[in-house]
């Protein structure tokens, strides 16, 4: 017994490491390719090995990777849910698995709350009461009788999306004179929010003075469509997003973008060492925040060399 207890610290070094079952969203944005390398690399530090699925922003390619990861029987699984709802049959699958559940990013609905273990990711109701405290601030003093906003929405559906919209209308009830006059999903990506703005700016029956974009990337398609009307993003529409990545700086020092509300992607590490305690079944919190911060464009040209996203 004693040469046993002697050899077990040993023998455990050998154990097989954790194998991890991972569901990205997609690769939408600079945030979510971000946030991939992110949990890639975290992997890789932590001596786990990962089972990685891109699931292209669709559901159902989510749920056949988790059941795929419930199959090769993964020590824990990981993911991002591209919406908030239709997860109870899956992850009840997990369950009766033995197979422990950790959301990283965006949360689900469910009605049974032991079907995951812990939640780490942004509160994304702060996120949208930050971005229109800016605006608070930013529209105090003015005279204008109205100040029309149009809203580009993430993924319908989405965790984001909801609770930013949210979050962004609790705090500008207190100004009435501030109205979203226009409001559409730009699916989190360059391209669908560059087309739904310009639909926005060909609407001539009301002066859009504000843009609020849930992340960077429909920021900066706006700001291309913005610029292809004749117009100065930035200047002549006040421009307010989320997330805080190099895009979003860089347009900020260009003068094209006023605020970016972080969104912070590198949660990596911290989901790797989630995964092991949860898998050693050490107590963990339910949920687990992200700590972020709002950057203006006066801070870009300084800040921009500091960021790791
Ligand atoms: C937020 C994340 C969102 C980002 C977008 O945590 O889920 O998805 O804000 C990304 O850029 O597409």
């Amino acid at each position: 017994l004693l040469a046993l207890s002697l050899a077990l610290p040993a023998l455990s070094a050998f154990a097989a490491p954790l194998v991890m079952g991972f569901s990205q969203v997609g690769a939408e944005s600079e945030w979510r390719t971000a946030n991939t390398s992110s949990v890639k690399s975290a992997a890789k530090e932590a001596g786990i090995t990962l089972k990685f699925a891109d699931a292209q922003q669709k559901q159902e390619n989510q749920v056949k990777a988790l059941r795929s990861f419930i199959a090769q029987k993964v020590d824990v699984i990981a993911f991002s849910p591209v919406v908030e709802s239709g997860w109870e049959t899956v992850l009840k699958e997990a369950k009766a698995a033995g197979i422990p559940v950790i959301l990283t990013d965006r949360a689900v609905k469910v009605t049974d709350e032991s079907l995951y273990v812990t939640f780490i990711g942004s509160d994304f109701v702060e996120e949208g009461r930050k971005a229109a405290k800016w605006l608070l601030d930013r529209v105090a003093k003015s005279t204008a009788p109205a100040i029309n906003v149009v809203e580009l929405q993430g993924t319908v559906g989405s965790a984001p999306a909801i609770d930013r919209k949210k979050g962004f209308e609790e705090i500008i009830k207190s100004n009435a004179k501030i109205q979203i006059i226009r409001s559409q999903s730009g699916d989190f990506t360059r391209a669908k929010g560059k087309e739904v703005m310009e639909s926005f700016l060909k609407q001539k029956d009301k002066k859009i003075d504000v843009l609020y974009a849930h992340n960077d990337d429909m920021a900066i398609g706006a700001i291309q469509a913005i610029e292809e009307a004749g117009l100065k993003p930035g200047v002549d529409i006040t421009i307010i997003s989320i997330d805080g990545v190099r895009g979003a700086f860089e347009a900020m020092k260009a003068g094209k973008l006023n605020v970016t509300v972080e969104c912070n992607p590198l949660l990596g590490p911290q989901l790797m060492q989630l995964a092991k305690d949860v898998v050693a079944k050490k107590p963990v919190e339910k949920r687990i925040k992200v700590i972020e911060g709002v950057y203006t464009a006066d801070q870009a040209a300084k800040e921009l060399p500091n960021r790791k996203y």
